[in-house]
């Protein structure tokens, strides 16, 4: 019996733009997990929605999908046994000026004094959350 799991992977919309997309496959792929499902997607705001639903009524919500949509974002589907925790270890801190060198965000983001934060990559954080995210990015 196999304990793999998935996890779903944004490349964010300042990922592909800084041309960001190989270096995080590349580190997803040196540390052995498996790319499942890939494609190229604009995010609408309706996506977006249901995606980020647990931020909807925050007041960066308005700002996170101005960032989200302003160009499109790398979707991926990753597998392997513990590849959530793994993933949102090697993404670091939601505030790349907080993530820890050796991190995707603390290697590669910074704070481009535009307000919102450019992070780079999300990760689900849960079990529950990639069944969920995968359905709404690939069902
Ligand atoms: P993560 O992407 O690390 O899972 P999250 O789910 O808490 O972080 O937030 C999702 C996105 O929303 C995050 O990548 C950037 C934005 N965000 C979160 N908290 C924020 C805050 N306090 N101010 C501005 N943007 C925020
Ligand atoms: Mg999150």
């Amino acid at each position: 019996m196999s304990n793999s799991e998935q996890i779903l992977v944004l490349v964010k919309p300042d990922g592909v733009a800084r041309g960001l997309v190989g270096e995080v496959i590349s580190r997803i792929e040196a540390r052995g997990y498996v790319i499942a499902k890939l494609e190229l997607r604009q995010a609408t705001a309706e996506l977006l929605a249901a995606h980020y639903a647990e931020h909807v009524a925050k007041p960066f919500y308005p700002a996170l999908v101005e960032y989200m949509t302003a160009g499109p974002v790398v979707a991926m589907v990753v597998e392997g046994a513990q590849v959530i925790t793994a993933f949102r270890t090697m993404a670091g801190a939601t505030d790349p000026i907080k993530a820890a060198p050796g991190t995707i965000r603390g290697d590669l983001g910074r704070d481009w004094g535009t307000g919102e934060i450019r992070n780079i990559v999300h990760g689900s954080d849960s079990p529950e959350s990639a069944a969920r995210e995968i359905a709404l990015w690939f069902g």
